[in-house]
């Protein structure tokens, strides 16, 4: 079977990269199965794309909010028909088992319904002035062109975080889909197009980071930046765009923790640290990759834990059967060989996994062994640094105090989660643990798109996705003011009225 070509849109037009030169998409389960051949671009096709949307954007930005919602919805909808056809297509590319992948296509048509509706919202203020006969309000402007950069974990529902409150709130934009999975943002753009989306409203560039994701960057035409990857690729994005005073919305790592408390019902706390530190292979910037145990539990809950890691059947996500896939590439294979070496010399005790499968269904594949380090201490790089690969620390404390020190004491802030029976430990988990997201008695994974996803320290920048904070990020306030007192009044001014 020939691989099927897929090219750059551009200006409602799909065109070849001006640099001639393409990539290959490759099952990370599968080297033998190619998903497609991508073109590798530049900064002239970045160039072309930003100058098709800010054409585009003339006539976007005055459509109705309403009726670009409407555009939205329909998106939803056909997201919705389409959902077992693109989850296959996501599986494929990015490796995570189906029941996971339709999620991913689930979270994006969650994210057209609730930005559908945010076309008849989109609330400003109006406020009274401190004058008479004067109106005042302000409003929610569009930005303009929006450039994104998505990574590959989550290769539909973060396109659509970025593209459809861009969208809603009138802007165009230019899209960067992560190298490894490009084919999702193509299926989550095609869905816009076939739901009416005007030419040049998006434009898919595809990529590497350096050639096509950081021209986007730094063009003067692109207004506003959106990211999510590692915060050592953050940095550059936001340092590129502080220089020209562009506002940048950075989603980065994390190294989420789990307390698990001396009470906690520790079949459900088991049945959480499994999916929140194996789901998606580990490789979600919300996984649980630090599991913290009371003492007095510490000992059944390590055991419980390994059985259930051995228990996990890994191979192809595309086998109904199969419940954690491979890693999405030989690098991130390396990271975790990298850093199960490094846990062991610092002297953490594996307690199972630690190394790559590569027998037999694993030989054309990129897989790792679900992994366990007991022993861990909270200092050990291991459980300071992000894995993105299914490799799970376990700490103990002695209280609750101790483990909120712990939880904190890492230079992430993404999600947290507490497993306890206790409502007072759980309103200060809430208030005490530094994290944009703290979860009671479920996993650190599992956001919903109506609610603010961000984290603090070098997780992010302080904007959020999802949730009202991406309308934020995605409109800029105009302050209106309207006299119609026929006579020239001045605010601040003491008239003696
Ligand atoms: C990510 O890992 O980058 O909360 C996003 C979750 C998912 C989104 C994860 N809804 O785990």
């Amino acid at each position: 079977m020939s691989t099927k070509l897929y090219k750059n849109l551009i200006g409602g037009e799909w065109v070849t990269a001006r640099t001639g030169k393409t990539f290959l998409n490759v099952n990370p389960a599968d080297s033998e199965d190619v998903v497609g051949e991508f073109q590798s671009s530049g900064a002239d096709d970045v160039d072309a794309a930003v100058k098709a949307a800010a054409e585009a954007w003339k006539t976007w930005r005055l459509t109705p909010a309403p009726k670009r919602a409407e555009i939205l919805y329909r998106t939803g909808e056909i997201l919705t028909e389409r959902k077992e056809e693109y989850a296959r297509d996501m599986t494929r590319e990015m490796g995570k088992v189906l029941s996971e992948t339709r999620g991913d296509v689930q979270e994006a048509i969650d994210t057209a319904y609730y930005m559908a509706g945010e076309g008849r919202r989109l609330f400003g203020q109006t406020t009274p002035s401190e004058l008479k006969n004067k109106f005042a309000m302000s409003v929610r402007m569009p930005v303009g062109v929006c450039g994104m950069i998505a990574p590959w974990n989550f290769p539909m529902a973060i396109p659509s975080w970025k593209l459809f409150p861009a969208l809603v709130c009138g802007n165009t934009c230019v899209i960067k889909p992560a190298e490894d999975t490009p084919l999702s943002t193509f299926n989550l753009v095609q869905a816009l197009m076939d739901a009416g989306l005007p030419e040049g409203v998006v434009n898919i560039v595809t990529g590497y980071g350096p050639d096509a994701g950081a021209p986007i960057v730094s063009h003067p035409g692109v207004r506003a930046v959106s990211f999510t990857g590692s915060s050592e690729v953050g940095r550059m994005v936001g340092q590129t765009a502080a220089a020209n005073f562009k506002p940048c919305s950075l989603e980065m790592g994390g190294k989420n923790a789990m307390i698990v408390m001396d009470d906690a019902n520790l079949d459900l706390a088991l049945d959480g640290a499994v999916w929140g530190a194996f789901g998606t292979t580990g490789q979600r910037c919300t996984a649980t990759s630090r599991i913290l145990l009371h003492k007095k539990i510490a000992a059944e809950f390590t055991k419980r834990l390994v059985a259930r890691a051995d228990a996990l059947k890994v191979g192809n996500g595309l086998d109904e059967h199969v419940q954690m896939g491979p890693q999405i590439n030989q690098q991130q294979i390396e990271t975790s060989i990298k850093y199960c070496e490094i846990a062991k010399k610092e002297g953490a005790k594996l307690q199972t996994g630690g190394a790559p499968l590569e027998d037999g269904v694993y030989d054309k594949g990129h897989f790792f062994a679900p992994t366990v380090f007991g022993q861990v201490k909270p200092a050990m790089r291991i459980a300071q640094e992000e894995v993105f690969g299914p490799v799970v620390s376990l700490i103990e404390f002695a209280d609750f105090d101790e483990a909120v020190e712990i939880a904190n004491g890492i230079q992430y802030g993404l999600s947290t989660a507490l497993y306890s029976r206790d409502v007072n430990q759980a309103f200060r988990a809430m208030r005490d643990l530094e994290a944009g997201i703290t979860y009671v008695n479920a996993p650190t994974i599992g956001a919903e798109v109506h609610l603010p996803f961000g984290g603090v320290k070098q997780t992010g920048n302080g904007h959020r996705e999802g949730g009202t904070g991406a309308l934020d990020f995605y409109t800029t306030w105009k302050s209106v003011y309207v006299d119609y007192s026929d006579k020239l009044q001045r605010a601040q001014i003491d008239t003696g009225e």
